[in-house]
């Protein structure tokens, strides 16, 4: 037996690096049944088919430190989540979503806003602040101009992070950047609709020549929180946590179950009034609980 990590998967075919290279692999036949489907980032262990030590057969998947299910991987540390300051329009909410399953499995969190040279008017700086203020960190990037990428490197180094976020973002050109010489695909976004056009189709581990590992990504513009078993299990007044300024808020609120919807003397509600948490974060909590609410109904009703 050997242990190696999945660092992609096409076809039914996973391609696991091992000790003794990179092995061709077909999952046991029992994960299928037991629908425990192999992830990008999956420790396990595999055998080669005799006389063949090319190709192998995974018999089991080592227990997982973590997974997101979009984009889906496994045991990675760090989530970094990449919004252009346009080409395709930065999408708050979809950031947001992914804040909050990032945070869920116990993932650092990166914010990266790529296409700086397309801000010249500054556009983004406001919204670049607020989740500053929230206590994120937040790197600005061009893969044009340079600007941002040592910075990244630095988060990169040594940790197992992924990349997420919209299709055209820019993330797989982040990648050819940080280590010329990858050659990842990436493609043009859609003059007509300003959207990407889904270059890349298979999300792939890849080693970093400067320490660390990244898993890039296909981009994806819709994420649903109401699958997700945790959060559906959740008290709806514990949803507030994934919301570090909530916590920030200074005072308290009169109710201990307080969601921070229409409660009377909300330190929270009165925080967004003072202006000291940004609207779009606050009105984004309130879609993502009411969203949360909708899917707990239909499963329950
Ligand atoms: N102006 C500008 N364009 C960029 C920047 N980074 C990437 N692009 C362009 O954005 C387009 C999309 O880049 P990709 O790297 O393919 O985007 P992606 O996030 O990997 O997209 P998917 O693989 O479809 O999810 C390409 O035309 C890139 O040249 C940047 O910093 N500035
Ligand atoms: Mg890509
Ligand atoms: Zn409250």
């Amino acid at each position: 037996m050997y242990q190696g990590r999945i660092v992609k998967g096409i076809g039914g075919f996973y391609y696991v690096n091992t000790g003794i290279g990179l092995i061709e692999c077909k999952p046991r036949g029992v994960f299928r049944k037991d629908s425990q489907i192999p992830l990008v980032g999956d420790k396990v262990l595999i055998s080669l088919i005799e006389d063949n030590n090319a190709q192998g057969v995974i018999h089991e998947i080592l227990p997982r430190e973590n997974m997101l299910p979009r984009p889906s991987v496994a045991n990675v540390e760090q989530c970094v989540a990449v919004v252009a300051t346009q080409q395709p329009q930065p999408d708050l909410l979809l950031l947001d979503r992914l804040l909050v399953l990032a945070h869920l499995n116990g993932m650092d969190k990166i914010i990266c806003f790529n296409k700086m040279d397309l801000d010249s008017e500054g556009k983004t700086r406001e919204v670049i602040d607020a989740y500053r203020r929230v206590g994120y960190v937040v790197l600005c990037t061009s893969t044009k101009t340079g600007q941002g990428m040592n910075e990244l490197k630095e988060a990169l180094r040594d940790r197992v992070s992924v990349f997420a976020g919209m299709s055209g973002v820019g993330k797989s050109s982040i990648m050819n950047t940080l280590q010329p010489g990858l050659g990842l695909k990436t493609g043009e976004v859609s003059s007509r609709l300003k959207r990407g056009r889904h270059t890349t189709r298979h999300a792939e581990l890849l080693e970093l020549n400067f320490g660390g590992m990244v898993v890039d990504t296909p981009g994806f513009s819709s994420l649903s929180l109401g699958a997700v078993k945790e959060l559906e299990d959740m008290e709806e007044s514990e949803f507030g946590r994934f919301y570090p300024e909530f916590e920030n808020s200074p005072g308290e609120c009169r109710f201990a179950g307080c969601r921070h919807i229409s409660e009377p003397d909300c330190s929270v509600q009165i925080a967004v009034k003072e202006g000291n948490i940004a609207a779009f974060r606050y009105r984004n909590y309130i879609k993502l609980l009411e969203e949360l609410r909708q899917s707990r109904r239909k499963k329950y009703d």
